[in-house]
């Protein structure tokens, strides 16, 4: 494990310093604690960045709920609206999205008509692409913040379907359109290019809503309150916050954010190569790969000897379920299958179990998930390496020692 601490106050001051130019309302300083920056977040949330805030969640603090409160819930922002810094809902009352491109009319999406509409509920993973990051790191340098494990969480959006918001309005999407550009309201940093992904039109108008809850309730401003483009089964970069405009078209957007950011090669590369991202070259982060990720203990835990339980989480793109938890206490020579909980729902994470007497020493712990597909994660995760360090889901492998 890398030590991110130093690197971490580092880029907290950098940041710290760029933006309160650029921001006149930010007062962020690099010292703030996620409770000082977010109102309602709880203090013990590891910031990364002040601000924009980025923002990741301990593991052990993901074991005690199955469905992550937003108080715990992390946080990637590239650009911040002013009156986001809160976990209650948006204070907007006459917030519209706009509908336009290759459609049979242009239309506004009113918030407050789709009272009539039939609601939809998803328990799903919302997890940064970035999330693991720093274990690419290992095997040669990646750019972009150093995230641990803790960049997702299990939560449960609320809202309609945007298919029966377009049909509801009479809009009716051309036979061209193979995309959708979505943006938000948030203002891009100085230099920067707005907030917008191309997302694939066809998952759009099969499972994406417009989603206005949150675990619940009226969704935290701070993750995208009052509307968010959410898509279940997805990487995080793809669920757009604060959702102003949707524009369907027929080619991807070379929004800057779109390529080179978020994107990962079409096949593999040597960890360290340089790579000139494409359209052609290169895919967008979207479907969740399948991946496992131990809660507790965490690396580099002092544990008592005896027994020890191993608890932690897995999921993937929703597909089909997770069939298995293999856990390794022999770098992978013998695997011993976790207990699961049973899914509560398609696209959400299932936890998993183990019972363990450790002997007295240093261990090293190895979870590996399967899903009916058959589709793993690779014994060495550095095969997957890319330069910006998207979608890591290499064998997860801690050490803890045992007295
Ligand atoms: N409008 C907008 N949407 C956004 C972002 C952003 O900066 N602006 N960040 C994206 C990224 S990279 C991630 S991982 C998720 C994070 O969601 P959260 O902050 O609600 O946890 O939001 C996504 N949606
Ligand atoms: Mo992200």
């Amino acid at each position: 494990m890398p030590d991110p601490s130093s690197r971490r106050t580092f880029l907290a001051a950098s940041a710290a310093a760029v933006s309160t130019a650029a921001f006149p309302w930010n007062t962020a300083a690099a010292e703030d604690s996620a409770a000082e920056l977010i109102s309602g977040k709880d203090e013990r949330l590891i910031v990364l960045k002040p601000y924009p805030a980025v923002i990741e969640t301990p593991l052990k603090l993901l074991t005690e709920h199955q469905l992550t409160p937003a108080e715990l819930l992390f946080v990637r922002n590239n650009s911040q609206p002013k009156d986001a810094a809160t976990i209650s809902a948006s204070t907007h009352r006459q917030w519209a999205i706009s509908v336009g491109g290759a459609v049979s009319k242009t239309a506004r999406i009113a918030l407050n008509s789709l009272g009539s509409l039939p609601r939809t509920e998803y328990e799903m993973v919302l997890q940064c692409s970035g999330n693991g990051r720093s274990l690419f790191s290992f095997a040669a340098q990646t750019s972009g913040t150093q995230w641990g494990r803790g960049g997702m969480g299990n939560v449960k959006f609320g809202g309609v379907r945007l298919s029966a918001v377009l049909d509801h309005l009479g809009v009716e999407v051309r036979k061209s359109v193979r995309f959708v550009n979505a943006g938000g309201s948030d203002e891009p940093l100085p230099d920067k290019e707005d907030f917008l992904h191309s997302l694939p039109v066809e998952d759009v108008l099969n499972r994406s809503i417009i989603a206005t809850t949150l675990n619940g309730k009226p969704l935290a401003a701070i993750h995208g309150g009052p509307a968010r483009l959410i898509t279940p089964g997805v990487f995080g970069t793809m669920q757009v916050k604060w959702l102003s405009e949707l524009v369907f078209v027929a080619e991807e957007s070379t929004n800057y954010n779109h390529v080179p950011r978020y994107r990962v090669p079409n096949s593999p590369i040597r960890p360290g190569t340089k790579y000139d991202f494409t359209l052609q070259n290169s895919a967008y982060n979207w479907d969740l790969k399948v991946k496992s990720v131990i809660l507790n203990p965490n690396h580099g835990d002092a544990l008592k000897a005896g027994e020890n339980t191993i608890q932690g989480v897995a999921f993937n793109d929703g597909r089909v379920s997770i069939s298995s938890v293999l856990l390794s206490f022999d770098k992978g020579q013998t695997w011993t299958r976790a207990e699961l909980s049973q899914p509560e729902s398609q696209y959400g994470w299932i936890r998993f179990s183990l019972k363990k007497k450790l002997s007295r020493g240093t261990h090293t712990i190895w979870s590996r998930a399967i899903d009916e597909l058959g589709r793993t994660q690779p014994l060495d995760g550095s095969i997957a390496w890319n330069p910006r360090g998207y979608e890591w889901n290499g064998v997860e492998q801690i050490k803890v020692t045992v007295s």
